[in-house]
């Protein structure tokens, strides 16, 4: 296919990508049936930079045929080829991680620092955590009697959905498909609309690496790719991130078909800073401050967005100031200039949802202590989404404060006591996670303990190591990403009862 070069300001990058990206399916690039693309859209400057096909019924399902077709060979793979399968992907990635980065900033908008830092070293890990897994994990045996061994065997489920979420496109996509694969189910993931190309930029480095059928990708839209993906009777499980009421409508589609799902869903993660962060050393508090300008990470687009700041009152306006005037030292600007740390929105849409929310915060009378408008530059990149970083002041009762805005944007509050403290945290309808920041050994262990979500930071923020286990309680959804136990997630027990009598039954 023709290639086409795009050239962003200011950074000098060029990049080469296709005018047009196709399904990848049972090994191959192929065009959508119905022979219909739509614009991706580039966040950074709010125009079109390539096209990805849009997928529709008919595509899903001659995915789910070449799934079908690859499942009865990949489920009999031996761990070790899976393994190295797996750890070359991650070789190849790691290969190419700044081409990686590149697209996913042009793709999603988000700074490219972040991107290099953090987002490709997580997918790189990701796939050799995945890796070394499925080579150390072991089945078990158990004897009855003298005469009867029980053995249980682990199998995979079989063809898996996938739905996969704009805010980390990359990374959110590893989180699904490297356990998939390690566990030995074949797979067809559906990207989000808004992010449809650096999903596809990486299936043309990897082609090859894994047979025909095992991965395949359709892009489109939720209600014509994603739903008939999620309605199809032949998944054996839909693992779904993105919003809460989407995932409602997935579960009752799954209920239909009788299979599991995996809700990775809404936040709206309290971070709460004790009182002894007043009284500690300078590099303590330092870093606390640090942990409360977090809420900014990733344009806010991130589902444990630290995105309710609660602040003891005896310690409330000396570390205010120190936050306030961090968050106005955020750099903005073109995310593919090295030297910025925040970028531009994922979407139009999202833009919009985010600007419509400063109205609301302040027209129900929370505070403005810093931002609470759009971000203009004179550069080229106006009609690209950026949204200035912004601390609101209020209470926990406020729409700002028990709604998802999924942008850069923190609604701050003050307690008196711990029980408060855990009283506001808990007040709301997720529960993904939390932060706790002190140097109260009790309360190190207690607080967390009395938070209602799958994942408490004590004294840092936004770290995701793939052994740790990810997950919301709540409305915040169920099942769990990253750790060993998300092979679980992807299989099935077969238990086998061997009798060796030769005369007892
Ligand atoms: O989410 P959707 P949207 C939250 C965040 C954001 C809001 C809306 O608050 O502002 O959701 O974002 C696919 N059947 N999060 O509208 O619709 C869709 O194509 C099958 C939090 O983008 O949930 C995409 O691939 N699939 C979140 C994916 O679902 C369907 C990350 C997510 O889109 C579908 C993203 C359907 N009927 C948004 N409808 C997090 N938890 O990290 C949509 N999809």
């Amino acid at each position: 296919m023709e290639a086409a070069t795009a050239s962003f300001p200011f950074v000098g990058k060029s990049v080469e990508f296709k005018p047009k990206y196709e399904h990848f399916i049972g090994g191959e690039w192929v065009k959508p049936s119905n022979g219909e693309y739509f614009e991706n859209i580039s966040p950074i400057n709010g125009q079109p930079f390539t096209q990805a096909a849009r997928g529709t019924k008919a595509d899903i399902e001659l995915a789910l045929d070449a799934a079908h077709k690859a499942f009865p060979s990949w489920s009999k793979t031996s761990a070790a080829s899976r393994s190295n399968m797996l750890n070359k992907i991650a070789q190849v990635i790691e290969d190419n991680l700044e081409y990686l980065a590149t697209i996913e900033t042009i793709d999603n908008g988000k700074a490219i620092r972040e991107c290099m830092a953090a987002d490709l070293p997580l997918v790189i890990d990701h796939f050799r955590y995945f890796a070394g897994v499925i080579r150390a994990d072991e089945s078990t045996i158990s004897e009855h009697d003298e005469n009867t061994v029980s053995i249980a065997l682990h199998e995979p489920l079989g063809v898996v959905g996938q739905i996969i979420p704009w805010n980390f496109p990359l990374l959110m996509a590893t989180w699904k498909v490297a356990p998939a694969l390690a566990a030995g189910n074949c797979i067809v993931v559906k990207p989000a609309e808004q992010t449809p190309t650096s999903i596809m930029c990486l299936m043309e480095l990897i082609d090859g690496i894994l047979p025909p059928g095992v991965l395949n990708v359709v892009t489109g839209f939720g209600p014509e790719a994603g739903k008939p993906l999620a309605t199809s009777p032949r998944v054996a499980k839909v693992s779904f991130t993105g919003e809460t009421t989407t995932g409602r409508l997935i579960m009752q589609y799954a209920s239909e078909n009788l299979v599991p799902v995996t809700m990775e869903l809404g936040g709206k993660s309290p971070n709460v800073f004790m009182k002894s962060v007043g009284d500690a050393d300078d590099e303590f508090f330092d870093k606390a401050v640090e942990g409360a300008v977090m809420f900014a990470l990733n344009q806010g687009e991130v589902c444990t967005c630290p995105s309710r700041m609660l602040v003891h009152e005896d310690i409330y306006d000396k570390f205010m100031e120190r936050v306030i005037a961090r968050t106005k030292a955020i750099k903005m600007g073109n995310p593919l200039d090295p030297s910025t740390m925040m970028g531009a929105q994922a979407s139009n849409d999202q833009y919009e949802k985010i600007m419509s929310y400063l109205n609301i915060g302040k027209e129900e009378g929370a505070q403005v202590l810093c931002g609470g408008a759009k971000f203009s530059q004179n550069s080229g990149l106006e009609e690209g989404y950026y949204v200035q970083p912004t601390i609101f002041k209020g209470h926990n009762k406020m729409r700002v404060f028990q709604e998802e805005i999924f942008g850069p944007v923190v609604a701050v509050t003050t307690f008196k006591t711990t029980e408060e403290a855990i009283e506001i945290a808990n007040d709301t309808m997720y529960g993904l996670g939390a932060g706790l920041w002190t140097r109260d050994a009790h309360e190190i262990y207690q607080v967390p303990r009395a938070i209602q979500a799958g994942r408490v930071w004590i004294n840092n923020y936004h770290a995701y190591p793939a052994h740790a286990p990810f997950g919301g309680y709540k409305k915040s959804g169920f099942g769990r990403e990253n750790h060993k136990m998300m092979l679980d997630h992807y299989r099935q027990t077969k238990n086998m009862l061997i009798s060796y009598d030769k005369k007892k039954l």
